[in-house]
């Protein structure tokens, strides 16, 4: 076996990685330091193994297609385990098993897995290098694509190393593809032990460990320790014609347009403003000297869902994967280019489709798969912020709650204070979508957009919510939306995209006061004058729908989340129960 890690001076990292090729048994290690010569040189390895093809230069510069097992697109929640040393840590939100055995049953499928593979071991930073949020992870993988893929979405390499010193508090990812076989495939996080193992599985949100398994799960249990919150939220800065720049995090769960809101292009009446994107997925919360809550983005890299990207709906993903980025699973031209469903463009003739077969129009299978992403440097994002590297992370003025629904929940409602809007995250449901397996459309509560990716128990999750605002002497305020409601022919009330621009002013507004609201049973809405609406087509009649509160509706509303929360046990928990209560007697009176 090779090993060039001979220079490794931190201890613990030289141990810890000698114990994994010990029982990994890779033909070679390669200790990643970030370099260019080093991306060159996985790429090629990646095209000579068929993991990448390139794409065609004079097209899309740097760009490079994955396709990855058919049975392996999607995250796998059902084989997602939090091994906590007892069952009540978990949750009742998230599977569970023992630690240690965990540990056993993973060692016999990981003995000798890598035999015959190359071991990258890829140290990374999450969070500007220098930043009081940032940490150190280390991703052992048996899986080029994932290493390449681990350099976008990360600050990769040396860096890492560097910042660690000689300290062990680093997070110890472990991975391997073994042979892709969903039955033994497996995403499991240790958080006593800041640890991850992840088999069976090269899907992005299952093996790029720095993403959803360590900024999320691991460092939602961190967070709960040290007094702080990792949280499935998009960051972005709102700057007005007049230069004030006001930061809002918004949650929404996968493949809700987090992407696309934290691009967001303002409309031509907006003349004058613009979105600073800081992140589209993760934000790390802390609480500031000055009794703010201060964010970052811990990720370097974008890694988006493809179908429905385009010109109209994210001008400016369109521009961020021009060039050296990496696409999954989406269909080939013949051209040497891409192309995914919702794109803007006829498919042209002679498409390949996502599983490498020549697409069959008339098949009814779609060209791209639905959940084929793009994976692309933020750097790329011409509405970058200035701040995205900015070590003490930006000022968040509101925090956003959104879901993807139908009925019942209207444009845009803010909480009346801080613990209703704990309320309205913890309650809130969505659709679900092709980001994970499973059946896609039907609604299921998702509190804070973090079902998936709350690291333990959820209960404590919400106390340590409730408890954190009495160290915020100046909490943002809380709001919820609803881009998606429908009329009863199934047509979106709300034109959604740079449209919810208008939506983002009035938060804005009522964080500076500088707007009314009305008061409903559910919390604060905007009257019609009080949205910014010039030069939007929409009737009243419309828009008294998408904004409206609808007795029934939230009546049945309740009742289930009375019914979701019983079930968490969480029924009488931190004024819940007297939320639901109050609300009800409130829709009683209703209009
Ligand atoms: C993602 C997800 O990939 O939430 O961001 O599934
Ligand atoms: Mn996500």
């Amino acid at each position: 076996m090779t090993n060039q890690s001979n220079g490794v001076k931190n201890r613990a990292v030289a141990q810890w990685v000698a114990e994994a090729a010990q029982l990994t048994q890779p033909d070679q290690i390669v200790w990643c330091d970030g370099s260019e010569e080093e991306r060159q040189r996985m790429t090629r390895d990646a095209i000579a193994s068929r993991v990448l093809i390139p794409l065609n230069p004079a097209k899309r510069p740097g760009c490079y297609l994955h396709r990855s097992n058919p049975n392996d697109v999607a995250r796998t929640e059902q084989l997602t385990f939090v091994c906590t040393p007892d069952k009540d840590g978990a949750g009742p939100t998230n599977n569970w098993m023992p630690p240690d055995e965990t540990y056993a049953k993973l060692r016999g499928w990981l003995n000798g897995a890598m035999r015959g593979r190359t071991m990258y071991v890829v140290p990374y930073v999450m969070g500007p290098v220098g930043s009081p949020f940032a940490k150190v992870g280390f991703e052992l993988t048996d899986s080029v694509y994932v290493a390449l893929s681990m350099r976008i979405m990360t600050r990769m390499g040396r860096a890492a190393l560097e910042l660690l010193g000689d300290s062990d508090h680093f997070n110890r990812g472990l991975h391997s593809t073994l042979d892709l076989n969903p039955e033994r495939r497996l995403i499991c996080h240790f958080p006593q032990d800041n640890t991850i193992w992840s088999v069976g599985s090269g899907y992005g949100g299952n093996a790029l460990l720095s993403k959803k398994c360590f900024a999320l799960r691991i460092a939602s249990y961190l967070g709960r320790t040290e007094g702080w919150l990792a949280e499935h939220m998009l960051i972005l800065g709102l700057e007005s014609p007049e230069g004030e720049t006001t930061y809002v995090a918004a949650a929404f769960p996968s493949a809700c347009g987090k992407t696309n809101l934290a691009m967001l292009l303002p409309p031509q009446a907006f003349k004058g403003w613009r979105v600073h994107t800081i992140g589209d997925d993760i934000a790390w919360l802390r609480i500031g000297a000055d009794g703010r809550l201060w964010a970052i983005n811990p990720e370097a890299g974008y890694f988006g869902v493809a179908p429905g990207t385009n010109a109209h709906s994210n001008p400016n993903a369109m521009k961020t994967v021009q060039h050296d980025a990496i696409f999954t699973n989406v269909a080939a031209t013949p051209d040497g280019d891409i192309w995914w469903e919702g794109m803007g463009t006829e498919p042209p003739a002679g498409l390949i489709d996502w599983r490498g077969q020549k697409w069959d129009r008339g098949s009814g299978q779609p060209a791209a798969h639905p959940n084929s992403r793009f994976t692309a440097p933020m750097t790329n994002n011409p509405a970058l912020s200035p701040k995205a590297n900015d070590p003490q992370g930006v000022p968040i003025s509101a925090i956003i709650f959104g879901g993807r629904r139908a009925s019942t929940v209207p444009l845009v409602v803010e909480a009346y204070d801080w613990s209703h809007g704990v309320f309205f995250g913890a309650s809130m449901g969505s659709e679900t979508t092709a980001a994970a397996v499973g059946q896609v459309g039907v609604v299921r509560r998702d509190p804070m957009a973090m079902l998936p990716f709350c690291g333990y128990n959820i209960l404590e999750y919400f106390g340590h919510w409730q408890e954190l605002v009495k160290r915020l002497p100046n909490p943002p305020k809380i709001f919820e939306v609803n881009w998606f409601r429908k009329d009863r022919e199934g047509k979106f009330l709300w034109p959604g995209y740079s449209e919810n621009m208008r939506v983002l002013k009035w938060i804005v507004d009522r964080v500076k006061g500088r707007v009314g609201a009305e008061q409903t049973p559910i919390g604060l809405v905007p009257r019609k004058e009080e949205l910014d609406l010039t030069g939007l087509e929409i009737s009243t009649a419309q828009l008294q729908q998408a904004t409206s509160i609808n007795a029934g509706e939230w009546l049945a509303e309740l009742d289930q989340v009375e019914e979701y929360f019983a079930r968490l046990g969480a029924g009488s928990f931190n004024g819940f129960e007297e939320r639901i209560k109050s609300a009800r007697a409130a829709l009683a009176q209703w209009r």
